[in-house]
């Protein structure tokens, strides 16, 4: 006889989630995620000004927004073809990566090291759960106000060309309004290396600690394997630091062979209206609530019709640096190491950055349809735009990473990649079932940015009460 667990909400992510999960005989057999929130950035952005969008789209999230400012820019630039020179590229680089590195810090220490070892003993971090956290990783707690300084760090040194953080200035259609002086450059160099530091000697031997600890998590947690990254840090011509490309189970080799008409985004369990699928950029956001068999406020966008995970852990392995598998230690351990890959990367961006202004006030404009497709810190995120002859947005759509990891089943009833990873989980205690909240937690999930939210009302099951899982 299987039981219903429901955490509502699951603590220490971003936004809102429920996850709801049936055990039997100490195995997860079935999961659903929920979002509980709507968004309606994509409706409340139509009509106006293109250069809006940036701005706008950049409060969808306040610990990704540098990735929709770049991807809003990109679509915006996209509609004429236009494309920014070397020194905003190198700018927008160096803006990103900052935000990828705090997020990445922000995401190990603060969201998920506790779910393997206790927190210090009192509130916030009390009271918690106490099932199956194992002894040996004294120290990974002990970083936990150095990670507080160093995502700060990260922040002041994006905000040196941003203008601040989290929500840029100055990334906008045409380039980046900072005026860059070698006085910046050498400040932000000076971040730089604390970082690159903190992240190869502290956070990688962390989340290494934790591999040594709980080897047993390189196998649970495993999604359905097939990998998406859409790429993103442009430097010069077609090449970037990570390349766009899709991985399915069993290969090795990413292909490249894929675009965003490849990809579908199903509603047929998710509350809105036209349950036929829609490629994004004829997208439709149009609430439909109730709705039979809808459990989400996410959307389910596939590609090829399959569901694929996306990340850092997609992001190494189509660029070749990862090689182990898809796992919860595989999910913490590669966004670790790209941590260090973009640092690492973001010192050749710097040197060759020239002092002066990167921003063309007079880029061309025009009307017609552009895509901005790059990466968050979660993964592959897309913003697609419709601008009509009298100048304004016609139509604006958004997948954002976490609508793919989170989605909810799509028409064929395909779970979402964490409903995947959540199936076959052994769970010890199911009033704690703390194995479902590191496979949730290893994803990094973002459910942000509503304006409103809902709460279903259901059968009673066993509930995990708010607070109680503060601690994990
Ligand atoms: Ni709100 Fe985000 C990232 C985006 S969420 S954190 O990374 O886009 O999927
Ligand atoms: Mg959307």
């Amino acid at each position: 006889m299987s039981t219903l667990t429901i955490i509502d909400p699951v603590s220490r992510i971003e936004g809102h989630l429920k996850v709801e999960i049936e055990i039997d005989a100490g195995v997860i057999t079935n999961a659903k995620m929920c979002g509980t929130l709507f968004r309606g950035f994509e409706q409340l952005i139509k009509g106006r000004a293109p250069e809006d969008a940036p701005i706008i789209t950049q409060r969808i999230c306040g610990v990704c927004p540098i990735s929709h400012a770049q991807a809003s820019v990109m679509a915006i630039e996209g509609v004429t073809q236009w494309t920014p020179d070397r020194n905003a590229r190198l700018l927008r680089n160096l803006i990103l990566g900052a935000n990828f590195i705090q997020s990445h810090i922000l995401h190990f220490y603060v969201l998920s090291a506790v779910d393997f070892t206790p927190g210090p003993q009192h509130a916030p971090w009390t009271p918690s759960w106490d099932t199956d956290i194992r002894s040996g990783l004294g120290s990974v707690m002990d970083h936990f106000t150095d990670a507080l300084t160093a995502r700060r760090q990260a922040h002041e040194m994006g905000a040196l060309f941003s203008g601040k953080m989290p929500h840029a200035a100055s990334n906008v259609p045409g380039g980046v309004t900072a005026f860059v002086t070698s006085e910046k450059i050498n400040a932000f160099q000076e971040y730089l290396t604390i970082l690159n530091d903190f992240i190869k000697n502290t956070y990688i031997p962390d989340v290494e600690r934790i591999g040594d600890v709980y080897g047993d998590y390189l196998n649970i947690g495993v999604g359905p394997e097939n990998l998406l990254a859409f790429g993103a840090f442009e430097d010069d011509g077609s090449s970037r630091l990570f390349p766009g490309g899709y991985l399915e189970a069993g290969q090795t080799v990413a292909s490249a062979d894929f675009n965003s008409s490849d990809i579908t985004e199903y509603v047929t369990h998710s509350w809105y209206e036209d349950d036929a699928g829609r490629t994004p950029s004829q997208g439709d956001t149009r609430m439909k609530f109730p709705k039979d068999d809808a459990y989400s406020w996410v959307k389910s966008p596939r590609l090829f019709d399959k569901s694929y995970e996306t990340g850092p852990l997609a992001r190494m392995k189509v660029c070749g640096d990862y090689t182990g598998g898809v796992s919860v230690l595989d999910r913490h351990l590669a966004r670790a190491y790209e941590a260090l890959k973009i640092g690492q990367a973001m010192n050749r961006w710097l040197e060759n950055l020239q002092t002066g202004s990167a921003c063309d006030p007079d880029y061309p404009k025009g009307s017609g349809s552009g895509e901005g497709l790059t990466e968050a810190p979660r993964g592959a995120l897309g913003h697609w735009i419709s601008v009509g002859d009298d100048g304004k947005i016609s139509n604006y759509q958004v997948v954002t990473p976490t609508c793919w990891n989170a989605s909810p089943r799509d028409d064929k009833g395909i779970p979402g990649p964490l409903e995947h990873a959540l199936i076959g989980v052994p769970v010890i205690n199911e009033k704690q079932p703390i194995e479902a909240l590191r496979v949730v937690h290893s994803f990094d999930p973002c459910l942000a940015c509503a304006v409103h939210v809902f709460r279903p009302s259901g059968e009673q099951v066993t509930e995990i009460p708010p607070g109680a899982q503060y601690g994990r």
